[in-house]
Parts: C-alpha cells; structure tokens; sequence
C-alpha cells in the first residue's frame, strides 16, 4: 500500500508506532522499523543523554530508520531536541504540546517533523511551521489526550491541512486501520497493541492487563488539572478518581502518580503503577511479534479495502 507516508518516510507498510514513555525504547522501535513501519524511541521525560544512548542502541539493532518522539512537557526537552539533531535523526514526532519553537533548528537540518495534535487549530499551525505531516490522535489513545474522537478529529484535519494525516487512537486491527483510511488518513500511529509485543520490554504484568483488559476497564485521570491521561482501572486510579473527586490539589494528585509509569513499565507494579493503554486494549488478546502484528494488520486491511 502506498500512500503520501510511506513516500515520506520510505517505509514499506503506513503504520508508526507511538512514542510511549518507558516502552518506546529500542528493543521495539528497532523491531517496528524491521517489520517494515516506522519505529520510534520515546523521549518521555528521559535525560538527553539517555535518549542519545537509546537511539545508538536502537541502530546497533537495525539498520532501517528510526524516528524520535519528543515529549514537550519533559524537563529536558531542549536537550532532547538538540540531540536529535546531534544524532542525525530523520524523522521527529512530538506531544503534549506545540514544537514550534524548535521547528526552525529541526528544518535547517533536514529533520522530518510530525506533530502530534489532538485539534485542528494545532494542525493547522503545524503546516504553517513547516511540519511534512501530523500525527490527528483522538482521545480513545492511551496516555495524555485532547477532547475529540479519532472519528470527528481525523476528517476535520484531513479537510483543515494539505500534508497527509495519520490516524492515532483506537486503532488495534485492520478494520482500525482501514476505517482511519476511510476517513482520510494515509497511515495509522499504533501504540497499545505494540506494548504486548514479543519484543516490548514492559513487564508481564502490564502486558497481561492490557491483555485482559474489557472495553469498560479504561479510565481518564487528571482532567481536573488540564492534564487528562487514559490507563487501565486499577487501585492507583480508584484512589486518583476519589482524590480528584475531592478537591485536591495539583501536587497532591502528583505525588500519587510520582514514578508510576516506571513502577508499571518496568517494576510490573500492576496495582499501583500507571497502565497506560487507550480504549482499544479490550480487542487485544495476544502477545505477537511486531511482524506478526503489522502483517496482520496489513492482510485485514487490505482485504477490506479491496487492494487484494
Ligand atoms: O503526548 C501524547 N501522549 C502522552 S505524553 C505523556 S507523558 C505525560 N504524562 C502526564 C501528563 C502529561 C504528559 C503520556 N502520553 N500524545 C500526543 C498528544 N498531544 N495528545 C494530546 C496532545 C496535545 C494536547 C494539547 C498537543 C498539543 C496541545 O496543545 C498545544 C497547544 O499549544 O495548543
């Protein structure tokens, strides 16, 4: 299948992965661009230099391109957005924020730049900053999310920019990626069926979550503070929920959350660590390898949009 993206990126099939804190790192942004998408190393809030670290790893292991997301909330932000470019990185995505202020530095070294937006006014002025595409994550994705749908956000943003629109969030099989194909889309971002993948290194217990997940088991926490983040129910976000429900402060919910995503990630501290997963980790019921995933997806879709 060819479309805009996959000219853009030179990869072989239309699906990034996304640039999930603590599990995008090499293992699975090397074993993504082997299978023919685009792998990415997630900058989350990670120092540069262990960024500069991940990237070399991640090229030990292919020698296809990988990208790197930068998280603009992160301390380390500037850094991470200087490195890439000491590094020699192709492709960026970016979130939780607009990147405008690196796009300059990021263009004058020839860096492909997709944002990450969760409205068409971000989109809008990502085109006019120079970005070669964007990244139109609805709120079903896991992790920090906007108010709209992918259903109503990827068709605005389609209409509302010129570059090819990929689709992000609740996208998990080939009717996903198909449907996001239907609405305009030219290749697909996938991050939760891709933290069950053989070669993920989130722990067991977060993958068997995920893994056992219904559709009701997703909860939002944060929205009082502007920071709205979807994870899996567990006891941390039961605690969350009755906190916010509450009044408390800011700080107060933070400290909860404090080193959370690691405890989950990498501890496989399912109870009270942070399970980041969008509302589509109910249609996932196996670990596979990343080829085995993209491939399935591909043959569903291409089958329902008739290519074969
Ligand atoms: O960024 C993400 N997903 C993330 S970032 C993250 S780390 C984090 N943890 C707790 C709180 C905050 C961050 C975990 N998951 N996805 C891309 C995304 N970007 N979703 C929504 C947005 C977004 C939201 C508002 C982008 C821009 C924006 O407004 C910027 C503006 O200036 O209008």
């Amino acid at each position: 299948m060819k479309t805009r993206i996959t000219e853009l990126l030179q990869i072989e099939y239309p699906i990034i992965q996304g640039g999930m804190a603590w599990v995008a790192e090499h293992h699975l942004a090397a074993a993504v661009s082997e299978a023919g998408g685009l792998g990415l190393i997630g900058g989350a809030n990670a120092p540069a230099d262990v960024v500069r670290a991940e990237i070399r790893k991640a090229r030990e292991m292919t020698k296809k391109e990988i990208g790197v997301n930068v998280m603009l909330l992160s301390p380390y932000a500037d850094e991470v957005a200087k490195v890439v470019v000491e590094e020699g990185i192709k492709v960026i995505t970016t979130g939780a924020g607009s990147p405008e202020k690196y796009m300059e530095m990021w263009k004058e070294a020839e860096i492909k730049v997709i944002p990450v937006v969760a409205s068409m006014a971000l989109a809008r002025r990502m085109e006019r900053y120079g970005a070669a595409a964007v990244v139109a994550e609805g709120c079903e994705s896991g992790g920090h999310i906007g108010e709209q749908t992918t259903m109503t956000l990827v068709p605005q943003v389609v209409d509302a920019v010129d570059i090819p629109v990929i689709a992000a969030g609740g996208i998990g099989d080939g009717r996903g990626f198909a449907a996001a194909m239907m609405l305009g889309a030219e290749a697909v971002q996938i991050g939760t069926r891709f933290v069950v993948a053989e070669e993920s290194i989130a722990s067991d217990a977060y993958k068997d979550r995920i893994i056992k997940a219904k559709d009701i088991d997703s909860e939002v926490t944060g929205r009082s503070h502007g920071h709205p983040v979807r994870q899996l129910r567990n006891q941390m976000t039961r605690e969350y929920v009755k906190k916010e429900k509450e009044g408390a402060s800011f700080e107060e919910l933070e400290y909860l959350t404090l080193g959370a995503l690691k405890k989950a990630v990498i501890d496989g501290d399912a109870v009270n660590g942070t399970l980041m997963a969008g509302q589509i980790a109910g249609l996932i019921k196996q670990k596979q390898s990343c080829k085995e995933i993209i491939t399935e997806i591909m043959k569903e879709a291409e089958k329902l949009l008739l290519l074969t």
